[in-house]
Formats: structure tokens, C-alpha cells, sequence
């Protein structure tokens, strides 16, 4: 039978680093608290003053240690200390909110984006341009300050923007794809590319529905440009 020796030494630095790398993660998870809360409080005013709630639900999640590591691996980061991984990979935290509307979309996208104390690093534009597979979504990645008693620091925080319909089939792919293991059966993939032309379709109608019921002419509403893409 083998004996591993574990010396006293090799104790302490194996705590030092998962100190540190509760310390790291720690710092994400208080970037997106202080998101959900810019959020929040765009939902209440909004709510308040106009007697309308532009979000249907928020949902907030950290990329656990093994999916870190797996980003670390495909990105090809060789030798990665926290340095490394904290400008490398920048959705350690991640907000997804989910409107009603197109239109939503893009007004909260622009009333957290041009908060002063917030830094847009890169936006991805996917419902003005999907991706081949009929993904939908509008995706930044913010800078937010979070003041610490060392002092501040600024956390990157990928939000994805999206409607319900687009929220609905992202999930059902990221289901299809997980069971299939990345190899869908080209039906399905068909079937999904259909699926998302059908959300879209409906996102529209709703849309107009939402607005004819609230009397807001059609000719006075223009379709949202898309947001410039930088990276
Ligand atoms: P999870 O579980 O959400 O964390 P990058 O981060 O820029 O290196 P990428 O893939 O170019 O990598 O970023 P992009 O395009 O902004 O997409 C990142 C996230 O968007 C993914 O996170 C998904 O949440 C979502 N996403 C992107 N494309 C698709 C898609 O085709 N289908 C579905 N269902 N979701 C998608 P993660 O890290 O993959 O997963």
C-alpha cells in the first residue's frame, strides 16, 4: 500500500490558498450584489412612477471552482494565478434579467450602462445579430466599485439581458445540449433553430399587443437599435 506524506508545511499552504480563493470568489459575489441591487432599484422607481414592472425575474449565480477551472483549461491560461484569472475570465459573476419586452431589454440595458460609476468593458449584441443557433440575448460585461476595508475595487459582471421567450428557449438549448453532451441530433437542431424564429415571432406580437392595449400608435414606435459592440 502506498503512503502519501503530508508535512505540515504542505498543510498550511493548501489553507493559505483556499483562503485566497474564497477571498477571490467573495469579491465577485459582492460585485453582483451590488448589480441585483442597481437593479432592484431601477424595478421599484420604475414601478413606482410609472405604475409598470419592466422585469420579470432576476437571477444571479457564481461560477463554482470546476467551471473556473474548465474555462481556465478551454482558454488555454497557462500558468494562471488570481491575476491571470481576474483578467481573463469575466464572468466569475453573472445577473441575468429577464423582461417582458424587447424594448425593455434595451431600456435597461441603457439606464444600468449609463450609471457613473459604472464601466461597460464589452456588449454583445445577440438579438440584433443571434448566433447561428437562434440564440437570443444582449450580454455586458460591466465594471462595478465595490468598497472594501482594504478599499475599492472594481468587479467585472457579465448581465444578460433577455425577453421571456428568449429566456425559455436558452434554457430548453442549454437542457438539449447537456443531455446530448454537445452532440444534438441535426432534427433537434432544426427544430431549435424553428423553435427560436417562433420565439422571436411571439416577443413581436406580444409586443404590439402590449402596446396597442396601452394606446401607443404603432408609427410612433421605432425598433430599438442595437448597441454597439465593443470589445
Ligand atoms: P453559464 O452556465 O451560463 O455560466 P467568453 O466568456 O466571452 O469567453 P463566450 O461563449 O464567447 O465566452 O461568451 P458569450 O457569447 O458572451 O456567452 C456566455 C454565456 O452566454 C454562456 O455562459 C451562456 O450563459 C450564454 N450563452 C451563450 N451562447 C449560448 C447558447 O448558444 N445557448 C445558451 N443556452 N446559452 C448561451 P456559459 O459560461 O457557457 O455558461
Amino acid at each position: 500500500m502506498t503512503t502519501i506524506e503530508v508535512t505540515e508545511d504542505a498543510i498550511r499552504q493548501t489553507r493559505e490558498l483556499r483562503d485566497e480563493f474564497q477571498r477571490f470568489l467573495r469579491e465577485y459575489e459582492f460585485g453582483m450584489r451590488e448589480v441585483e441591487t442597481k437593479i432592484s432599484i431601477l424595478r421599484d422607481e420604475f414601478l413606482h412612477d410609472h405604475s409598470y414592472n419592466p422585469i420579470e425575474h432576476v437571477k444571479s449565480r457564481l461560477k463554482t471552482p470546476d467551471s473556473i477551472v474548465e474555462k481556465i483549461a478551454r482558454k488555454g491560461i497557462e500558468e494562471p494565478d488570481f491575476d491571470r484569472i481576474r483578467e481573463e475570465i469575466t464572468d466569475i459573476a453573472g445577473v441575468r434579467v429577464t423582461c417582458s419586452f424587447v424594448a425593455d431589454v434595451y431600456r435597461l440595458f441603457d439606464l444600468l450602462t449609463k450609471q457613473d460609476d459604472i464601466t461597460v468593458r464589452t456588449v454583445k449584441d445577440y438579438i440584433a445579430a443571434p448566433k447561428p443557433n437562434g440564440y437570443k440575448s444582449l450580454h455586458a460585461i460591466i465594471e462595478v466599485p465595490v468598497f472594501l476595508s482594504t478599499g475599492p475595487l472594481s468587479v467585472p459582471v457579465e448581465v444578460q439581458f433577455r425577453t421571456i421567450a428568449m429566456d425559455f428557449w436558452a434554457s430548453l438549448e442549454h437542457k438539449i445540449y447537456y443531455k446530448f453532451s454537445n452532440r444534438v441530433p441535426s432534427h433537434l437542431v432544426e427544430s431549435l433553430s424553428d423553435a427560436a424564429d417562433a420565439a422571436s415571432e411571439l416577443d413581436a406580437r406580444m409586443e404590439r399587443l402590449h402596446r396597442e392595449a396601452h394606446g401607443v400608435p404603432r408609427k410612433q414606435l421605432p425598433a430599438p437599435a442595437p448597441r454597439v459592440v465593443q470589445v
